[in-house]
């Protein structure tokens, strides 16, 4: 059985480590592998190292070197690096970048540098998590470097800000009027992302932001056509919980592309190829796109245990949809 997932940094990686912690502990399905579509809109070039936030908190997630309290970045990291750039003014210092994290963006750097493509790097920092080992194959979205952008109106007319300003500087507490990806124009799908949709047995959407990073990924030439087009039952589960983001800003991302803050809403972005959508109890009467099959459990993933009761009823209703 194959697995495909499209998916952001923390709320995705959280769920797709569930979803292997749930394969590993069900006999007849311990030999699924899963391939994980991860967004790189968010990446950033930041003191001169690419910088791929979501990539790298699905590589320490599920690759057991996460900074559990905050969701990205490396457990017990130290920060020496950046308190001497500080010393020597170096901006920015609003995004923390802990010492061991710069090994990975100074390796992926120096590896891009000398004409490896963004798969490339992924594939050897995957290899350093031992992602394979479980099952695991992470790509890039893209090898196209892609940067979301957000204009944003502080005051002075608006202006385009680094989707990491917006998000981390800001808070999004300034109101994003729309985002822009810059380099999408010539980007092109990552070698395997449109096989891995089209040969999956399912496809999942784990409860990542559907605008900056469901939807980047999107995008990208040829994605939405692959889910459009494949066999596979695309089951999502929500991000939402009553009316809520779980963890993050989507609240403020939907209200940019004028979208309500609903598991209805949400389930309409993704209505011309979703056939399975997974809503906390809460959103029980949940209204769904025609053809789409609902259903509700507790959605709140607060621990390595409740993620993969989440991710196997999500992987459930796939297998369910593909049986009818
Ligand atoms: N998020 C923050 O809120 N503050 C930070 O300083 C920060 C640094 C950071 C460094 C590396 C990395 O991989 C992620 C980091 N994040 C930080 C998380 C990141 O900005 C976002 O949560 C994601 O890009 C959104 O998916």
């Amino acid at each position: 059985m194959h697995v495909t997932a499209l998916s952001g940094g923390v709320g995705g990686a959280r769920f797709l480590r569930g979803l292997t912690t749930y394969l590993a502990r069900t006999p007849d399905l311990a030999d699924t592998t899963v391939t994980i579509i991860g967004n790189t809109g968010d990446d950033i070039t930041l003191f001169g190292l690419r910088v791929c936030p979501d990539l790298d908190t699905l590589l320490y997630t599920l690759g057991g070197g996460v900074h559990e309290g905050q969701g990205w970045g490396r457990a017990a990291d130290t920060t020496a690096v950046q308190t001497e750039l500080a010393a020597l003014g170096v901006q920015p210092q609003w995004f923390g970048l802990g010492d061991r994290d710069l090994g990975t963006h100074i390796a992926r750097s120096m590896w891009l540098g000398q004409g490896q493509s963004l798969s490339q790097v992924t594939a050897r920092l995957a290899t350093r998590w031992g992602l394979s080992e479980r099952g695991v194959t992470l790509l890039p979205m893209t090898d196209t470097p892609v940067e979301t952008h957000v204009v944003i109106d502080d005051g002075e007319g608006p202006r385009a800000v680094h989707f990491q300003e917006w998000w981390v500087r800001l808070r999004a507490a300034v109101p994003a009027q729309r985002f822009v990806v810059v380099g999408m124009e010539r980007a092109t799908a990552a070698p395997g992302v449109l096989d891995a949709i089209r040969r999956a047995d399912v496809v999942l959407l784990p409860p990542s932001n559907p605008v900056v990073s469901v939807g980047i990924i999107l995008g990208v030439p040829g994605v939405r056509d692959a889910l459009r087009g494949t066999q596979a039952p695309v089951v999502g589960v929500s991000p939402l919980v009553a009316g809520r983001p779980v963890r993050g800003h989507a609240d403020a991302c939907l209200q940019a592309i004028g979208v309500e803050t609903t598991s209805a809403a949400v389930a309409g972005l993704y209505a011309d190829f979703l056939t399975g959508w997974l809503v906390d109890d809460r959103d029980a009467d949940t209204q769904v796109p025609a053809g789409v099959t609902l259903r509700h459990r507790p959605l709140l993933m607060r621990d390595l245990d409740s993620a993969a009761e989440i991710a196997g009823e999500a992987l459930r209703l796939g297998l369910d949809l593909r049986r009818r």
